[in-house]
């Protein structure tokens, strides 16, 4: 049932809704689910250390965020850019060679949705390749010279735990307002871009809630401050999900095309054949709207909007078999093939800077 249900002609319904075809009436998690959930575990046992091959635990990530930085302080440095609802830090880490001058910048998130766990596995794979591969790399080592990349590897961390102790299943925040029974919001529809005109719901309950008002999610504040901020050095805004193997640009909260429609589709397309280019995995490119789903309140949509030109959307694998349950033995060859559409974009974009 799970996969069958999981065709690519219901793909809209699927990607937002597959996790609820496996709860029975009285809301319990069928065998079927718990199944595919310890089948993820297929990367060996759970060490008690971080593993870029596992799914972390947010402790785990937590603890090897400060690790990192402090074992390569020439390279990375870190800075909380806020708190979340249940007041965890939203540690946010800048790659690049340290300079006296003010770089331009490349921003990316994972970890929007708290179910999607490979997208903070990329990110974090992405600080190791880049920390790694500086000095060795040519396009790795011109990237950090010229530029700064900030990495967020978890932003609703809040969400992501609650994965791990008490729902696989879970999408949204955790915040909660009196007046309502139900918890969080959708934190990829309560940005301020077209919020909650088309594919977003109002009803608290809703997974995709877009929120009491734009930016009403603590963690989206914080993001969209930071931003707001260092709005004339980030050249490019990137944000990882998960799943259906696309790479989304502006706009969903319309079926207008954006003004730059031919470049990013143009640079999307090159960043699709190079990801292919290793295991042949295929990716569609396109707008939002016309490409996955009409959705309004997005971070690519509002970072664009803003005035950041290169802004993507990737969903990472897969295309439903296993949906949020990928097993982690597809951890590393969904992390290597990412770094080569990351890698291109990144390159693309240092070319146009000047
Ligand atoms: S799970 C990610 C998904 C999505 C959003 C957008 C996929 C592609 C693009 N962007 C958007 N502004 N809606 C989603 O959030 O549902
Ligand atoms: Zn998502």
């Amino acid at each position: 049932m799970w996969t069958s249900t999981c065709l690519p002609s219901t793909l809209t319904w699927c990607t937002l809704s597959c996790s609820r075809v496996t709860l029975n009436t009285s809301g319990v998690l069928i065998e079927d689910l718990q199944e595919a959930i310890e089948a993820q575990e297929d990367g060996g046992p759970s060490p008690r250390t971080h593993s870029y091959t596992k799914y972390n635990t947010w402790d785990k990530v937590h603890s090897w965020t400060a690790s990192i930085a402090s074992s390569n302080p020439s390279l990375i440095s870190k800075q909380v850019i806020g708190n979340t609802y249940e007041g965890r830090p939203m540690t946010l880490l800048k790659l690049g060679k340290k300079s006296s001058s003010s770089k331009p910048a490349i921003f990316m998130d994972c970890g929007i949705h708290a179910r999607e766990w490979i997208s903070p596995a990329f990110c974090q794979w992405f600080v190791k390749e880049a920390l790694s591969t500086y000095g060795s790399d040519s396009q790795m080592t011109s990237l950090l010279n010229e530029m700064d990349v900030y990495v967020l590897p978890v932003f609703n961390i809040d969400g992501y735990d609650y994965t791990h102790k008490s729902n696989r299943m879970w999408r949204k925040t955790r915040s909660r307002k009196s007046g309502s029974s139900c918890t969080g919001a959708d934190p990829n529809r309560n940005w301020n871009a077209g919020w909650c005109s088309m594919g977003a719901s109002s009803n608290p309950c809703s997974d995709t809630f877009c929120g009491y008002s734009p930016e009403s999610e603590i963690e989206v504040k914080n993001v969209a401050d930071f931003i707001r901020r260092n709005k004339s050095a980030i050249k490019a805004y990137l944000t990882v999900h998960s799943y259906s193997q696309l790479l989304l640009f502006p706009y969903s909260y319309t079926y207008e095309l954006a003004a730059d429609h031919s470049e990013l589709m143009k640079v999307a397309e090159g960043a699709s054949s190079a990801l292919r280019s290793l295991y042949g995995t295929r990716y569609t490119s396109g707008p939002g709207a016309t490409t996955i789903y009409p959705a309004a309140g997005g971070s690519d949509d509002w970072a664009y909007d803003l005035g950041v030109k290169y802004s993507y959307t990737f969903e990472l694998r897969d295309t439903g078999r296993y949906g949020f349950l990928l097993p982690e033995s597809q951890i590393k060859p969904t992390c290597e093939e990412t770094m080569l559409a990351v890698k291109y974009i990144a390159a693309y974009v240092q070319k146009n800077l000047y």
